[in-house]
This record gives C-alpha cells, sequence and structure tokens, in this order.
C-alpha cells in the first residue's frame, strides 16, 4: 500500500506536494461536516447562485488550511467576490464544494482545485497542478502535477498518510462507453443536439447526474464525454474557467483525454474575468474533436 505523502516525495515539487496533501486532509474534515450542512443559507455567489451552508463552510476550510501553508499567493474561490492573500508563490483557484444542490439528494459531490503560477486570471496554460476529491461510496483524491493523473482513497486508521494509491497514471479508454450533457436539451445548440443523437444510436449510455466531478469519474474510467454546452439562452455556458473548467481540462489533457470549449483548447482560454464561464465539452479525444468540428462547421 502506498500513502500519498510518500508517492508525491518522489514525483512531485515540495510545494505542490504540501497542497495536495492539505486539500486531501482537509476533505475529510468537509466530509465529516456533511451531514449536519445540508441546508441553504440566504447567501448567493458571484455567479448569482444560492449558497449552501456547505459551500460557506467549506470555503472557509480550504481557503483557510491552504493560506496557512504558508505557499500560497492568493485564493481565489467560486464562493468569493474577491481572492484572499497570502506571502507564498502558488496561485490557487478553487470550486470548494462542486454540486451542493446534490447535497439533500445524497448524490455525490466534490471539490476542485486549480494550482497556477501566474496572478489570476489567467489561462490554463499556467497551470502547474490540479486536483478533484469526490464525495461519494468513497472519499477519493485524483489529481496530476504534469506526469499522468493518479486517484488515491482515504482509508481511516491505518499506518502513516490516511489515503491510499487505488490508481496509478489513469487514462481516458479511448473506446468510449457513457456521455453526460448539462442545460435543458431544448436550449441545446443544433451541433450538440445532432451530436448527442449520433452518440445514443452508436449505444453509448446517459450518465449525468449534476455533479461534475461525479460525472468526470465516470468518462475517466469508462471513456465517453461530459460537457455543459453552449445553450441558446446561455452561449457561455455555466461551468467556471478558472475554478471549475481549466482544473479539470488539465487533468483531462494528462489522462490521454481533450477539453473544449466548441472551438479551441480550453486550456488556452484567457478570461478576463474570476467568475467568467465558458461552454465545456471533455473526455475521450476522438469524441471532443468530433463535437468540436461540428461546432465550428455550424
Ligand atoms: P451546483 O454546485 O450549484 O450544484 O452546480 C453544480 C454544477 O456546477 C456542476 O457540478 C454540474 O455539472 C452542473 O452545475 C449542473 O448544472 P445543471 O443543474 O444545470 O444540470
Amino acid at each position: 500500500m502506498t500513502n500519498l505523502d510518500i508517492f508525491l516525495r518522489d514525483r512531485a515539487p515540495a510545494d505542490l506536494s504540501r497542497l495536495i496533501l492539505t486539500a486531501a486532509s482537509t476533505s475529510m474534515q468537509v466530509r465529516r461536516a456533511l451531514p449536519f450542512t445540508t441546508k441553504l443559507t440566504r447567501g448567493v455567489n458571484p455567479s448569482g447562485e444560492r449558497q449552501a451552508e456547505i459551500d460557506v463552510y467549506a470555503n472557509e476550510l480550504f481557503a483557510s488550511s491552504l493560506l496557512a501553508t504558508g505557499l500560497v499567493s492568493e485564493v481565489a474561490s467560486e464562493e468569493m467576490a474577491e481572492p484572499r492573500r497570502g506571502r507564498g508563490k502558488v496561485h490557487v483557484a478553487m470550486d470548494p464544494l462542486d454540486g451542493s444542490s446534490n447535497i439533500a439528494t445524497n448524490n455525490p459531490l466534490g471539490s476542485i482545485f486549480g494550482f497556477y503560477s501566474s496572478a489570476l486570471p489567467c489561462s490554463g496554460d499556467n497551470l502547474v497542478a490540479s486536483a478533484f476529491v469526490t464525495y461519494g461510496p468513497m472519499l477519493t483524491l485524483t489529481f496530476t502535477t504534469g506526469e499522468g493523473v493518479h486517484t488515491f482513497v482515504n482509508v481511516e486508521g491505518q499506518e502513516g498518510n490516511p489515503f491510499i494509491l487505488m490508481e496509478e497514471s489513469a487514462s481516458i479508454p479511448e473506446k468510449a462507453e457513457v456521455f453526460g450533457l448539462g442545460g435543458d436539451r431544448r436550449d441545446w445548440i443544433e451541433p450538440v443536439e445532432t451530436f448527442v443523437a449520433s452518440l445514443e444510436a452508436r449505444g453509448l449510455k446517459l450518465r449525468y447526474g449534476g455533479t461534475f466531478v461525479g460525472d468526470f469519474n465516470q468518462v475517466l474510467r469508462r471513456g465517453g464525454i461530459f460537457g455543459y454546452p453552449a445553450l441558446k439562452n446561455k452561449p457561455r455556458g455555466k461551468l467556471r474557467v478558472l475554478y471549475e473548467a481549466a482544473p479539470m481540462a488539465f487533468i483531462t489533457k494528462h489522462a490521454g483525454g481533450y477539453a473544449s470549449d466548441g472551438s479551441r483548447d480550453v486550456l488556452s482560454i484567457v478570461p478576463s474575468a474570476l467568475a467568467e464561464t465558458a461552454p465545456l465539452y471533455l473526455g475521450t479525444a476522438g469524441l471532443v474533436k468530433e463535437v468540436e468540428s461540428l461546432i465550428r462547421g455550424a
């Protein structure tokens, strides 16, 4: 059994290792708090979405634990209008609790982190690492520092660091089995409607639970495509570039897949605002390139 701290020691720079270990240990506190933080608050986040108690709680825990390392220059979050400043070098952008509208229905939830080498907002080309936590039947941490995509599972009560290696150097299967696209199907742009009809004709299974992280795990393991497309009434989609799309695109790239906004690589997008959104299609490279050329050709 390989513990997370031992694994990172040989494979990642000390500062990134420390930040990934901090996100992992803090996620255990978030998981323990889930049963007690299921309600909505009166607050709204900078994207105008109602904040659940767990959004606010997770945001506070992750922001303060990451800043306490002394390695962080700023922490920007889906739940905060302005970043919090630190005295370190790494720029962190996070979605502290992804899928909070799923907590009441006890569906998978997540936390997403992007570790950037440049001041925010900036493009995903400046990512040096990214990670996501899945609060599902198991508590898992999946990350890359640019050398493969690795998943660790939380095992309480055992020797050393409580995160144990579950899968090393994952790669997204070329043979696609599943698809999941968000938004109301009536609002999908025409090329997306055509694309999904062809996936169904090829026998791919629909897997969409309403939490990006949970749905992405399906694609990572079984091959296929996840997306939150451009909608007729929302041409820029819903998912935030800095906090959600770019960090997951970085993991997709290092698992041999591809991520597009319909016209270009998501990692090349230079957002002009912290909470800027973009359409997103990611997963098996061949499939994503297919929908990209349909959209470009439209
Ligand atoms: P919440 O955090 O508000 O639950 O939103 C989750 C999310 O950002 C992402 O995880 C999902 O893929 C997507 O939104 C679900 O959006 P729809 O509810 O419009 O399908």
